[in-house]
């Protein structure tokens, strides 16, 4: 792991760890590479002294520069984002309602009208698509690996979050960012949409793979590459045979 500082820019608050994690086999740019917000998230504003309403700060961002370290290029775009909240504290989980929306505009609701009364208290949770359990309505939350999931039940609908939020639709797959450019700025929006209960979370972090737009092109299939293969072998052998028969003649 190695941490660095942008070069030429200033230092962006917000983008206060970029590490390579890890090295996924035989991909040369599967690298994960993160970036932490700073500072907590009060859930709502005010509390303890108010318990329902938007958070402090209204988006928490994450704001992604490009060529940080010389080795982050431009061109890049999202293959894969996963999003991992660090020590979220809930006296009563179903208040929370925590969309991602990207620098495009594009939004995903993390989670949403989840974990009944259930305390939480300092719990990770990493939200991925290719996480197979998606976070119960009633139940405590046990898990910290889930994907992302927004419940609808105990007349907490619609879930409202006014502006800076884009109009729209959101979803719950990540996978929406993928293809997408990756500089500007991320907000994790959260609201509590309930009377009474308030909480707090340390802070978040987005882990992404990138890859260039040369690595998007396609490929030739394998089946492409053999007939390519035998009609050069095919060419050979016909130039070599009529050479013979000048050599003949
Ligand atoms: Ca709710
Ligand atoms: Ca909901
Ligand atoms: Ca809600
Ligand atoms: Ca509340």
């Amino acid at each position: 792991m190695r941490s660095y500082r942008p070069r030429g820019r200033p230092f962006i608050v917000g983008v206060l760890v970029q590490s390579i994690l890890m090295l996924s086999a035989g991909m040369a740019s599967a690298a994960t590479i993160s970036f932490a917000s700073a500072g907590p998230i009060i859930i709502p504003s005010g509390a303890p002294g108010a318990t329902a309403g938007l958070s402090d700060p209204y988006p928490s961002t994450i704001n992604i520069v490009s060529n940080p370290a010389g080795d982050f290029r431009t061109g890049v775009v999202v293959w894969d984002v996963k999003v991992f909240l660090d020590n979220l504290t809930h006296t009563w989980p179903d208040d929370l309602d925590i969309m991602l929306v990207g620098p495009t505009g594009k939004k995903v609701m993390l989670m949403s009208d989840t974990g009944g009364g259930n305390a939480l208290t300092d719990k990770d949770l990493y939200f991925a698509d290719s996480h197979t359990t998606a976070l119960p309505e009633n139940t405590a939350l046990t898990k910290t690996n889930y994907k992302p999931t927004d419940r609808d039940g105990n007349g907490n609908t619609p879930d409202t979050f006014p502006a800076p939020v884009p109009t729209g639709a959101e979803g719950t797959l990540l996978s929406v960012f993928n293809g997408v450019n990756p500089f500007g700025n991320w907000g994790l929006f959260v609201t509590d949409d309930g009377a009474s209960d308030y909480g707090r979370l340390d802070g978040w972090r987005l882990d992404f793979s990138f890859r260039t737009i040369e690595e998007l092109q396609p490929v030739p299939e394998p089946g492409t590459m053999l007939l390519i293969g035998t009609g050069l072998a095919a060419m050979v052998a016909r130039r070599r045979r009529i050479a013979g028969r000048t050599q003949l003649n």
